[in-house]
């Protein structure tokens, strides 16, 4: 096409939005700014194929993305504009990074002739997000948007997955070029090398104690089922990384539970006594090997490690056979091997009563009993739920007492990311329409990015968000009272009406203060086919599932 003056091409705008298309994008999620014009008047070009969604604050476009890129193992897109807009931004590349999501983050740039003034909003993106993303660019030549682009969401897949950064220059999207759409680098995925099974197979012919930990991004169904099929086939006991239930089938009697952060006393022992760990997918980092204590550096403990990064393979523990591939290369690759006679019946039994021993109901004082109340939610959730969580003490319930199933999926910062739950549903309700989502989380993550339901309402997204209210910050009251005991500072917190809340927004709402309560309170907000929250008041004593906090203090010795 020509433009006004005779010229021929399309502009940076345009050929922003037309390289979104090109790589595969079917949503972005976004807070306009004055820094990108011209890429959404390309996206209105392109409104049939890319939904626009528009959020009310960066962190919750970021998340959505990135709950996005987690479901899909395809780039989450987000768009915000130059300095406070990146700025709000950073928290969704920091999951992004340490959840090894793939993500793409368009960011507006001022001028390229402004550079270096600290012009208004100017921000140098690549010492900016260097620290915590994988790659930042900045495209200040139209003509060069296929190729960056294309690179851009290549970089997010591959290897260890994660975020890369774009900054877009405001003039450059104005500029006319005349260059071809570039789509995806296809590549065949990395395949363990020929020696890695049957070396992987007779380790396991020796061992007595097997123990799998799944984890990492990109899973594909296939990749899962095959991973399932070989695990459950051989016997063997499978735990998950932190915040990776979905994975595996928590109701298999071969599910271990989740070796994250408060993992279970019970399989913590079991990981220590375990005489071969299979670490498949997963980063062997801080939550997973307990503060680097589960095991020794030095590699006393045999690890097999499959990993598609190889710098991760052998970063901090030493391993004893370390595979670089494709977690679902992997998971085909091993699918059909068995060992002659798995001797270690006994073993995942032990390792699978551990897991059934913690998820019993203990009693609670009170009329809630959140934990009974949260297996009979799980007993009539539709079999496609997503779930999604926030970071908090209430998100150690639905870890403790329901399971994740096959069909299922689960979404959770593991870096921690208070306020990521509510927009992670909303970008999971958005990719899957049709999906049942529930989201947990606390009363302080709720109002960190709780104003994204706007979103969900002006997008026709329905999740069920459980908030549990104790009216603090209950995990670092916690911490406080283990450490400083009866001395409450900047814990406490004054709640809005949730149910109003929710009202406000045209959603629908719901308080449940007993056990019996969840499920009917479910049903209806399932019911209203609106974004609903279930308000579950929690008794603020019962600071964690494990004790209250006059047991926190006596431990203290206070
Ligand atoms: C963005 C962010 N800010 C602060 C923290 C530190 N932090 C971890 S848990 C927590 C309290 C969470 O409170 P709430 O959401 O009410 O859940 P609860 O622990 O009470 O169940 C805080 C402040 C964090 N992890 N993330
Ligand atoms: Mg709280």
């Amino acid at each position: 096409m020509a433009d006004a003056a005779g010229r021929e091409g399309r502009t940076g705008g345009q050929l922003l939005a037309d390289a979104l298309v090109a790589n595969g994008a079917t949503h972005v999620f976004a807070v306009p700014g004055e820094s990108y014009l011209d890429l959404l008047d390309g996206l209105y070009n392109q409104r049939n194929r890319i939904q626009l969604v528009t959020c009310r604050f960066e962190a919750g476009a970021v998340h959505m993305a990135e709950a996005h890129g987690k479901l899909t193992g395809r780039p989450g897109v987000a768009i915000v504009t130059r300095g406070p807009g990146a700025c709000h931004a950073a928290i969704g590349v920091h999951v992004a990074q340490q959840d090894s999501t793939p993500l793409v983050l368009l960011v507006g740039q001022i001028p390229v002739s402004e550079t270096d003034r600290e012009s208004f909003q100017e921000v140098d993106y690549r010492r900016f997000f260097s620290p915590i993303a994988k790659w930042v660019t900045q495209i200040d030549e139209a003509a060069r948007i296929p190729e960056l682009m294309a690179h851009a969401f290549d970089v997010a897949v591959s290897g260890r997955p994660g975020p890369v950064v774009v900054a877009i220059s405001e003039e450059m999207q104005k500029h006319l070029a005349a260059v071809p759409d570039i789509g995806p680098q296809r590549v065949l995925p990395a395949h363990p090398a020929p020696e890695a099974i049957p070396r992987l197979m007779e380790m396991l012919g020796r061992a007595e104690r097997p123990l799998a930990i799944l984890g990492g991004s990109r899973w594909s169904a296939e990749g899962r089922a095959a991973m399932g099929a070989f695990l459950v086939a051989n016997d063997i006991p499978v735990a998950v990384a932190f915040r990776r239930q979905g994975l595996f089938d928590g109701t298999s009697a071969h599910y271990a539970g989740d070796l994250g952060v408060g993992a279970d006393a019970g399989l913590v022992a079991k990981a220590k006594e375990s005489d071969l760990i299979l670490a498949i997918g997963t980063r062997l980092g801080e939550p997973v090997s307990q503060g680097y204590t589960l095991f020794d550096l030095a590699g006393a403990k045999p690890i097999v490690h499959v990993h598609p990064e190889q710098a991760e393979i052998g970063r901090v523990h030493r391993v004893a056979l370390g595979v670089t591939a494709d977690v679902n290369a992997f998971a085909l690759a091993v699918r059909g091997q068995r060992v002659a006679a798995p001797r270690w019946g006994a073993w995942r039994q032990a390792v699978r009563a551990a897991r059934e021993t913690q998820a019993v109901a203990p009693r609670y004082e009170g009329p809630l009993n959140f934990a009974v109340a949260l297996q009979q939610l799980e007993a009539v959730l539709p079999a496609d739920t997503i779930f999604t969580t926030d970071a908090g003490n209430f998100a150690t319930w639905p870890t403790r007492f329901m399971h994740v199933a096959e069909g299922q999926d689960f979404l959770g910062p593991t870096n921690g990311a208070m306020g990521y739950g509510v927009p992670a549903a909303i970008g999971a309700a958005i990719t899957h329409p049709g999906r049942c989502v529930v989201c947990f989380v606390g009363d302080g993550g709720a109002l960190m990015t709780g104003q994204e339901l706007a979103t969900a309402f002006h997008h026709g997204a329905a999740p069920i968000i459980v908030v549990v209210n104790n009216g603090m910050y209950g995990t670092i009251r916690m911490y406080q009272e283990r450490t400083y005991p009866g001395r409450v500072s900047g814990t406490a917190l004054t709640n809005p009406d949730f149910v109003r809340f929710i009202e406000s927004f045209g959603g629908h709402g719901e308080v449940v203060t007993a056990t019996e309560e969840l499920v009917p309170a479910f049903r209806r907000a399932r019911a209203s086919g609106k974004a609903a929250i279930i308000e579950v008041r929690m008794n603020p004593e019962q600071v964690t599932n494990r004790a209250t906090i006059a047991d926190l203090r006596k431990a203290a010795g206070a």
